[in-house]
């Protein structure tokens, strides 16, 4: 029986860089989730007909959001949901069966790398037919039906037992259950040579993956494990948990300390990984080696002919403004284009969908490719476990190696997180009022070439999105950009790129903070960070 809800719109429903992220407890206030999920419908002009998929990271609130759409889906009259079993689905995996299934689109429940639990966060994403994070046309239509809207629609009905895949009818509406690695796991097989991966694993080389008991744990246990013959115990914190074991699902060197830990020790294994909540992100390390996500990108573009699926070559590749220019060496020795997008992986599809281009990055450790529209944490592992068996090389060869031919893009990462938000603001705004002026001025040893509020037009729909992020060039080709996240849940959390080349071929094996001094310095001469933020050091240094 369908139900007819009033409600009134609820503040702040609108999408930021992934999605509609929120408190756990904000999400389960009544009406939050039904408020979001009937705008969702009602700004793809309704759930008449049409195919979704569904699936969540496994955070805490999961089972209970997917029982609630699934009920909204069939009041709204779609023709069939594809659900991952117990609610469950990484987000490339989503990706990936939105389109082998010809969906019209699918709800993604995941707030990322966000922190979960009841006192955690939770979050809901909304993908189109291409498999990717909806453009921010649509994002704004889905918006602007949460400020207008008087009612939702849902059932009067029980659960569904979602535990075994299988086929069952909520009112009109067909909702199959599925197997959420199978499809994606024959997907990788095609991609990558799995028979020099597993003849690699063969050879006695040792692989730690930390799934940081999120949703990549049964992916990677299937894959690396029972499919390419990683020894057991190889995919550790593999199963999935509501709060992440308490954790912080990021993988990034703080986050995934103890991985870090294992991976600088003596017994170090050969090659190590983590991935964040909902599995589209990656971190890899190499015994004694960290490798930034920019440089991790670079390598796989500049190596990805010796990986099957990509044999035929690159048709271009894309970053994210503030991931490193170390991709762009890359793109420029293999003759192809390189363009620079909006933070976000929305930003990549409409390049991947027209065939600009074949691998895209993110400086915040999302890689991916035109296999789905989502960036991918366990495609770019495969990436390097294919690419490492290819070359027969160590990871810290095949850097060194790398730097060797191309120069070394020195680049880190420091977050400001959880900051007072007014002040946040105030320093970008009052930095973007001076952007005029900053040419030829010195900050510490670095005078400023060029300062710029970098704003982004789509190739393919011409579509402009400005105010992205402020770039400070300085003479000698380093730079800072700044810009303020779109994924925090609390205060704000400003981050700040910092870059500098070395040619070489001295100088390619600096720590990196050393490297940059004279660019982190630079920085907090422009803009006097510590003293605005009330902070003496960033909370993440990646
Ligand atoms: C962060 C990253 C961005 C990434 C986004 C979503 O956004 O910087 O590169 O695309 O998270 O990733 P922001 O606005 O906080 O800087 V995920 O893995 O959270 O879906
Ligand atoms: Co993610």
């Amino acid at each position: 029986m369908i139900q007819i809800i009033p409600t009134q719109p609820i503040d702040g429903q609108k999408p930021g860089t992934s999605g509609l992220r929120k408190k756990t407890r904000v999400f389960r206030q009544p009406g939050y989730l039904e408020n979001f999920v009937q705008s969702i419908w009602d700004g793809i002009g309704g759930g008449q007909g049409k195919v979704l998929v569904l699936g969540g990271d496994g955070r805490f609130f999961n089972t209970q959001a997917v029982q609630t759409i699934l009920r909204m889906a069939a009041a709204a009259g779609a023709r069939r949901v594809i659900v991952g079993r117990d609610g469950l689905l990484s987000t490339p995996a989503a990706s990936h069966l939105i389109r082998s299934r010809g969906a019209d689109g699918g709800v993604i429940l995941s707030a990322s790398h966000n922190p979960g639990g009841e006192d955690g966060d939770f979050g809901v994403k909304y993908n189109t037919a291409n498999g990717g994070p909806a453009p921010e046309s649509v994002t704004e239509a889905i918006y602007q039906a949460t400020t207008q809207i008087t009612q939702y629609q849902t059932l009067d009905s029980s659960d569904l037992d979602l535990s075994a895949p299988g086929t069952a009818h909520l009112h009109q509406t067909e909702i199959e259950v599925v197997d959420p690695v199978a499809e994606y796991a024959a997907l990788m097989e095609k991609l990558f040579d799995f028979g020099a991966i597993r003849a690699l694993f063969d050879s006695g080389f040792r692989l730690r993956f930390d799934a940081m008991h999120a949703i990549t744990g049964p992916y990677a246990q299937e894959i690396l494990v029972n499919r390419l013959g990683a020894a057991d115990g190889s995919v550790v914190n593999a199963t999935p948990l509501p709060d992440f074991g308490g954790g912080h699902p990021d993988p990034n060197p703080v986050w995934a300390h103890e991985l870090m830990g294992h991976m600088m020790g003596d017994a170090a294994p050969d090659f190590g990984a983590a991935s964040d909540g909902d599995g589209d992100r990656n971190m890899i390390v190499g015994r004694g080696v960290y490798v930034t996500p920019s440089d991790s990108l670079a390598v796989i573009a500049a190596n990805a002919h010796l990986v099957p699926g990509y044999a035929g070559g690159l048709k271009g590749v894309a970053r994210s403004m503030p991931t490193s220019a170390a991709l762009d060496r890359v793109a420029e020795a293999l003759g192809i284009a390189c363009f620079a997008t909006p933070t976000g992986w929305k930003y990549f599809g409409n390049l991947l969908d027209a065939g600009h281009a074949t691998l895209c990055g993110e400086e915040s450790a999302g890689t991916g490719s035109d296999h789905i529209r989502e960036k991918d944490g366990l495609w770019a592992v495969l990436m390097w476990l294919n690419i490492l068996a290819a070359r027969r090389q160590s990871v810290a060869e095949v850097m060194a190696a790398h730097w060797q031919e191309f120069g070394r893009n020195y680049y880190s990462r420091h977050d400001y997180e959880e900051v007072d938000s007014d002040a946040a603001h105030a320093l970008m705004e009052d930095l973007r009022a001076r952007l005029d002026r900053l040419e030829g001025q010195t900050f510490g040893a670095l005078r400023v070439a060029e300062a710029e509020d970098f704003s982004y037009t789509d190739p393919v729909d011409g579509l402009v999105t400005a105010r992205q992020g402020i770039v400070v060039s300085f003479d000698g080709g380093a730079r800072v950009v700044l810009r303020l996240s779109g994924t925090g849940t609390a205060g704000a959390t400003l981050r700040v790129y910092l870059e500098r080349y070395v040619a070489g071929p001295e100088g390619l094996q600096q720590d990196p903070q050393t490297a940059l001094r004279e660019v982190i310095d630079a920085a907090e001469a422009l803009c006097a960070l510590h003293a605005r933020l009330g902070r003496t050091a960033p909370d993440v240094v990646t």
